[in-house]
């Protein structure tokens, strides 16, 4: 284990390793390209080196955003190891006029994580040299009105009917890949017969890195053959309505309204609200709008403890399932004290944070006592390092700065072995997936500076 300088030092190394000129890839091998909540929170991580490399991430992954105002989840960089689907499969340019003619991007989004990522950059140039100050505050000025209309786009678009929940389109979208949380509306998402899947490049490239058992190894570790192929469909339904919003939610097998993404985004627009205020800048009383009315659809989904559930669209039904996401509530605030008490127990309770096998105390992405946990396999129970981080950060938001310091901590001897693993074994601790992974390096810095 090392000490936490040494793990801040190692961090910033990974980050300066997987920079690639203003663009941070998500992981060298498995993630050659820039993604979008990866990129905040990179940037998250960055702030606490250089406000202004910070800023240049997002200024970054904006170039890329599409005319609607919608930011794609990943921005392509040239001349990057095979990851599929690739450009030529997204084939975005060809089939819809809102996406940019350069860069290459995907047609889909992620969790809006920026908006917190801008409220560091703006804290961290106050101690910054004058001119460094002017010009980074000169620069969120020139990128608000893009982060303007990206917030716009998820109101206007992504909740049409406003019930304060965001709609997705892909499992991807949600960030959460293979969770459980999506396993019901999966299962209506039937592939063509005469589709032929494209070649999986996941496994392969993690195949390569240093993960124990090899091929097996790594494959046990990723979405089964039978996710990617319906991910891979959905991509190409997806393509052939354009990427058009209403064709989509017309058209599409899967159609989902993400609480956690939910959760984030009324956050978000509070802090980017601060922001504006801050800054004298347009939008702000529309922003807590937002804020309002995404809390609100967010805290409609809870039960009785205050666990939330997403919404499947497409058949009207909620989907409880014990998975992180259920705690979206601490993210955006806003249970009464006797609901938000109950959810803090049920996060420290051995179905959760306290169950007796953990290596570190810190949420597994599904809950152990769920039938569909996975130690193993991506999002169906590893510990993932900015999970960690957005719940660390919504509990101090929420009041609960003692529960916030336990799960740093926690956070933070995990991370100690200096891999800045993509996931993490929540009974071995043993690293899994990309490595490194600009993420777990950027949280990590972030954590250590506090
Ligand atoms: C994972 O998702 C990508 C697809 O977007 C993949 O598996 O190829 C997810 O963990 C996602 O949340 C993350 O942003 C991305 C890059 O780290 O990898």
């Amino acid at each position: 284990m090392r000490t936490r300088t040494e793990v801040a030092a190692r961090a910033a190394y990974v980050l300066r390793g997987n920079d690639r000129g203003g663009l941070t890839v998500a992981a060298p091998r498995l993630y050659p390209h820039m993604w979008s909540w990866d990129a905040a929170f990179v940037a998250i991580g960055l702030a606490r080196l250089s406000a202004s490399r910070a800023l240049a991430e997002l200024e970054t992954l904006f170039a890329a955003q599409w005319r609607t105002g919608m930011v794609p989840h990943i921005v392509f960089s040239p001349d990057a190891p095979p990851y599929e689907p690739g450009p030529d499969r997204w084939a975005c340019r060809d089939v819809c006029p809102d996406a940019p003619p350069a860069p290459a991007t995907s047609g889909i989004l992620q969790p809006p994580v920026h908006a917190l990522a801008v409220r560091r950059i703006l804290d961290a140039v106050r101690i910054a040299d004058a001119a460094e100050q002017r010009d980074v505050v000169g620069r969120i000025r020139a990128l608000w009105p893009a982060l303007l209309a990206w917030h716009r786009y998820l109101v206007a678009r992504r909740d049409p009917d406003g019930r304060g929940l965001l709609t997705i389109y892909h499992g991807w979208e949600s960030g959460m890949d293979n969770s459980p949380r999506w396993d019901g509306p999966y299962a209506g998402v039937i592939p063509s017969p005469q589709f032929t899947p494209f070649r999986r490049s996941d496994v392969h490239a993690l195949a390569g890195a240093a993960t124990g058992g090899g091929a097996a190894g790594s494959a046990a570790q990723r979405p089964t053959d039978a996710d990617y192929r319906r991910y891979q469909w959905l991509v190409e339904e997806l393509r052939r309505a354009g990427y058009d919003d209403a064709r989509v939610q017309n058209s599409l097998d899967f159609l989902v309204a993400d609480v956690f993404a939910s959760a984030i985004f009324a956050a978000a627009g509070e802090e980017l609200a601060t922001v504006g205020d801050e800054l004298g800048l347009e939008g702000v009383d529309e922003l807590l709008g937002h804020a309002a009315r995404f809390r609100r659809g967010v805290l409609g989904t809870t039960d009785e403890r205050g666990f939330a559930a997403d919404l499947d669209l497409r058949r009207d039904a909620f989907l409880r399932m014990d998975t992180i996401a259920g705690f979206a509530p601490l993210l955006c605030g806003g249970l009464e004290p006797a609901r938000q008490r109950r959810l803090l127990e049920l996060l420290a309770s051995p179905a959760w944070c306290g169950h007796p096998g953990l290596a570190h105390a810190v949420p597994p992405s599904t809950s152990p006592s769920a039938p569909a946990f996975d130690p193993v396999r991506y999002w169906r129970g590893p510990q993932w390092p900015p999970m960690n981080w957005l719940l660390i950060w919504g509990l101090e938001r929420c009041g609960e700065p003692d529960a916030a310091y336990r799960m740093r901590e926690a956070t933070l001897d995990q991370l100690a072995d200096g891999v800045f693993a993509e996931y993490y074994h929540p009974f071995t601790g043993e690293p899994f997936g990309g490595r490194p992974q600009s993420w777990s390096a950027a949280v990590a810095l972030d954590l250590l500076a506090r």
